[in-house]
């Protein structure tokens, strides 16, 4: 079994708010139809997810009443996003099937405390691709919390023990420093070990954006992990037949 994230950068255009970008989810379904083996799908938040979590200071949890549209608001966009990527999926022939995390997860001050994972392994033992995203959840400190794709992702790969995880972003793979800078450069091959040495860009994001991912991977216990380009062809074929082109992360 793998478990694919589908970062939130690249299946929407965090430029514009609630836009998806169908070509980039059209390249991923149409290579997430041919894997055969088991399949969890997480996907992010990107630009229907992040401005209005920030727009309401969803990360920090409850504080007024005035929250509260937010927290639905959010909800609403949310899965708005997953069923546009449900209806691709869909068409490509993946029996894909949401699950909604916030009926799934609870938190306490921010990190997962209790889950209930029945129905997503139920769906893969029928054969079927849970789609779970980040979400608005209850925090049992904070009233509510962010949960995000990426802790989902490392949280389940602690409990189901998948193949290997897959990271599809907007970039090609983990650069030295932020990728926008000159002197990044690509990391290719590391151990789980060197990731305490990277200095990774916060970018706006309510969940830290490439820093925030990082500490989540570095959660994940000795499964390989690959961070790929979703944007560019074949990636997630070529990362799932172990043929990686972009990052490769092992123990
Ligand atoms: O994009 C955050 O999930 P992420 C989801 O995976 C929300 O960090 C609701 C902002």
């Amino acid at each position: 079994m793998i478990i694919i994230k589908l970062g939130g950068s690249a299946v929407t255009d965090k430029s514009k708010d609630f836009t998806p970008r169908p070509e980039v989810i059209e390249n991923a379904a149409s290579q997430i139809g041919e894997v055969s083996e088991q399949v969890i799908l997480v996907h992010g938040g990107g630009s229907y997810g992040h401005p209005l979590a920030k727009e309401y200071c969803l990360h920090k949890g409850f504080s007024d009443l005035g929250q509260l549209s937010g927290v639905s608001q959010t909800r609403y966009s949310m899965t708005q996003l997953n069923q546009i990527i449900l209806s691709i999926l869909l068409r490509h022939g993946v029996s894909a099937v949401s699950v909604q995390p916030s009926a799934c997860f609870i938190c306490k001050n921010k990190r997962i405390s209790h889950s209930f994972l029945e129905p997503v392994k139920g769906l893969l033992a029928l054969g079927c691709t849970p789609v779970l995203y980040g979400d608005v959840v209850t925090d049992t400190e904070m009233g509510f919390c962010i949960l995000s794709g990426d802790q989902i992702v490392s949280y389940l790969a602690g409990a189901l023990s998948p193949r290997k995880v897959v990271f599809g972003l907007e970039v090609d793979g983990l650069y030295t420093e932020d990728p926008r800078t000159e002197s990044a450069h690509l990391l290719k091959d590391i151990t789980f070990a060197d990731l305490d040495s990277i200095s990774a860009g916060e970018v706006g994001d309510v969940t830290l954006g490439m820093k925030g991912k990082l500490q989540e991977i570095s959660e994940i216990p000795g499964i390989e992990v690959n961070l790929i380009n979703l944007i560019r062809e074949n990636t997630l074929t070529k990362a799932v037949s172990g043929e990686v082109d972009g990052t490769r992360i092992h123990r």
